[in-house]
């Protein structure tokens, strides 16, 4: 594919609620898209990053360096003619997975439109429709955790899942379990734990969890694995799995049994596709995490989540749970039976509105490929 230009442009978009975990509350998106024109067609890509670097090293502003000064202007020069070529492209420049995931997923985004057939499809997507959960913030109350997990309930979500830290835990399962006895639920305390809590996290067996998310560090296996034989409940590594090798290192020590997985923290499609594979030939389910993202990172997760092994409900939830107006037409939406439709489309299955994305942008540049070295 001849790249004709890329564009990279921040967006400002308010969530319709505050988002609180245990490293922080997000109240407004700066959204960064990749916009790749190549033979009259689009590709587009959604940056993950937080606006602080506080999920993981990355944040807004170095995905936006970085892409900007490396990534662009490398692949703009380049000779690439699909996604799965792009990771030996960047292959140079260590870690930046998110700023990577940006671009890469839009060629992907590109690859699927003129070979004329769905992103899911692309990817070896099997599913026509993908089960889902969602993600409950951190409340000032029990009463309006309780209110809100009412909601998503009986809007036909299949998992719930909460944010959890010291003093935000025990008390609210209790709470949530008394309340909602047989519903499916998780939680996710986003590394807010250490190894000297291994009792307290004992206790968590006592809700019939699903899984209990990366409670340990960010960058850890090994204590996750001794954690994990001191609980019941299976614990499910997000931040700390960047990639297919992560993945089977924790898989081998039993670090988890259970794999979040995230296009942007492992660097894109192809390797969060490798990921995938790479648990499923070993048993160990996976389901798609989510940052808050606008449309096309969204679209892009369900293009994903149509993937064999992504048998758990993920957290791609409705576009209307996060945005007054969702960057993409159709919104997503979910059914009563707490699915989403795959579609058979060409590409994301999702036109990008391209009038309410200029109107949200606050700054734009275009890359151009500068000559390369060795
Ligand atoms: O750990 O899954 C996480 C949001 C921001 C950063 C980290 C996480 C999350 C979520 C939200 O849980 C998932 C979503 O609804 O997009
Ligand atoms: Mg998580």
């Amino acid at each position: 594919m001849k790249i004709d230009a890329i564009y990279l442009r921040e967006l400002n978009l308010p969530l319709l609620r505050p988002f609180q975990t245990s490293f922080g509350t997000t109240k407004d998106r700066r959204v960064v898209l990749a916009e790749i024109h190549s033979e009259g067609l689009i590709g587009w890509g959604e940056c993950t990053a937080g606006e602080h670097p506080h999920f993981s090293e990355e944040s807004v502003d170095s995905c936006w360096n970085v892409i900007v000064d490396e990534l662009g202007p490398t692949l703009a020069a380049s000779r690439v003619e699909n996604g799965g070529q792009v990771p030996r492209i960047f292959g140079l420049v260590r870690g930046n997975r998110m700023a990577k995931a940006t671009l890469e997923n839009a060629i992907w985004d590109l690859e699927a439109q003129m070979k004329d057939m769905s992103l899911s499809r692309l990817l070896g997507g099997v599913r026509d429709v993908i089960p889902c959960g969602v993600s409950i913030g951190i409340q000032t109350s029990i009463a309006e955790l309780i209110a809100l997990i009412e909601r998503e309930v009986a809007a036909g979500y299949q998992r719930i899942k909460l944010k959890c830290k010291p003093g935000w835990d025990v008390e609210v399962f209790e709470r949530v379990r008394h309340r909602f006895p047989a519903i499916t639920l998780s939680c996710d305390a986003n590394s807010a734990y250490r190894l000297k809590d291994a009792d307290h996290l004992a206790t968590f067996d006592g809700f019939d969890l699903l899984m209990v998310e990366q409670p340990l560090w960010y960058d850890d296996f090994y204590y996750h694995s001794m954690l994990q034989k001191r609980l019941d409940t299976a614990i499910c590594l997000d931040e700390s799995i960047r990639n297919r090798r992560d993945a089977l290192a924790a898989i081998e020590m039993e670090s988890c049994r259970i794999i979040n997985i995230k296009l942007g923290r492992v660097g894109g499609f192809s390797e969060a596709v490798a990921v995938h594979n790479a648990a499923y030939e070993r048993g160990v389910p996976v389901w798609c995490g989510g940052m808050l993202e606008s449309g096309i990172g969204r679209a892009h997760n369900i293009a994903l989540s149509s993937l064999a092994n992504f048998s758990l409900p993920g957290d791609v939830s409705a576009s209307s749970r996060y945005w007054a107006e969702d960057i993409i037409e159709p919104e997503v939406t979910v059914s009563a039976q707490g699915e989403i439709s795959i579609s058979d489309a060409p590409g994301r299955g999702f036109e990008v509105r391209t009038d309410l994305v200029d109107r949200l942008t606050v700054r734009k540049t275009e890359i151009r490929a500068h000559a390369l070295v060795n």
